[in-house]
């Protein structure tokens, strides 16, 4: 894919660009969509790109909502089908939850190209190309299906336009999200708000589900029960104050 040597420092980092570029090329990810990554790179450089605690808390709290669901589905839209694809089976596969492709940009071209993409990637169904219902909204987004998003009760909306989160969420749905920007509108509005990069949050996720799939209902119900998601938001806030400070301490400069 690139020159990138493995050992420059931002290694990770550049191979993730080049992923959301490649996508770009391959009709999958909108023009769009490399600045909502820019905009992405920028929160996960001053939360310190790491997975931190409470959002690891928040993981588990979306893991053990899925896994009690009766209808999860997990949204994909052009950044997440190109940077998380072998991510987005597994945990599709592993939790039971159904892959639906919705897309803020949409053409049919784009909805069946990341469909492809997903299906190359071990997906099998695919929901999102019928788009036969529309929620109450004035873009795009609204066009879903009505045996995926429609009647799903719970949503894994990762890297979200906060109008459509506030809407399944007056749906009465429970919304989960994966967002660098603990402020976005969807992160205040979602009722797990993860604040994690897409490609470690995955990662995780599908780790925390075989830890937690064999427990009882009831041990599921007591995480979500446990969980506490405006104090997830706040430590993310404080995490990235707390990141700052010390980057600043380190090279001399005074934190006032
Ligand atoms: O493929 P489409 O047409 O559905 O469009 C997808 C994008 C992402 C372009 C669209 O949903 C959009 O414009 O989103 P926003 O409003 O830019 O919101 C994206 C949010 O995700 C922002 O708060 C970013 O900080 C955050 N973000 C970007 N990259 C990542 C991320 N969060 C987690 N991991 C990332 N890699």
């Amino acid at each position: 894919m690139t020159g990138i040597p493995k050992d420059h420092p931002r290694y990770e980092s550049l191979i993730t660009r080049e992923k959301i570029v490649e996508g770009v090329n391959m009709g999958i990810t909108s023009k769009q969509g490399l600045v909502a990554q820019g905009r992405g790179e920028a929160f996960d450089y001053i939360l310190g790109e790491k997975t931190i605690e409470s959002a690891a808390i928040a993981e588990r709290a979306a893991v053990a909502h899925i896994l009690l669901a009766k209808n999860p589905i997990i949204s994909v839209n052009g950044n997440t089908g190109a940077l998380v694809p072998d991510q987005l089976v597994s945990l599709a596969d592993i939790t039971g939850a159904r892959l639906e492709v919705n897309l803020f940009h949409r053409s049919d071209a784009r909805v069946h190209k990341i469909t492809e993409h997903l299906k190359a990637h071990g997906a099998g169904v695919v929901l999102g190309s019928k788009g036969d219902k529309r929620l109450d909204l004035s873009h795009d987004r609204a066009i879903v299906d009505e045996d995926g998003i429609f009647s799903a009760d719970v949503v894994l909306v990762p890297l979200e336009d906060g109008d459509r989160c506030q809407k399944l969420v007056e749906m009465g749905k429970t919304v989960i999200t994966i967002d660098l920007n603990p402020l976005s509108r969807t992160s205040l509005t979602a009722t797990v708000t993860i604040v994690d990069n897409v490609t470690r949050a995955l990662n995780n996720m599908v780790q925390f589900t075989k830890d937690m799939k064999g427990g009882s209902k009831d041990s599921l119900q007591a995480v979500i029960d446990a969980y506490d998601n405006d104090r997830v938001i706040s430590d993310a806030l404080y995490s990235m104050q707390e990141h700052l400070k010390n980057k600043a301490e380190e090279k001399g400069i005074t934190w006032i």
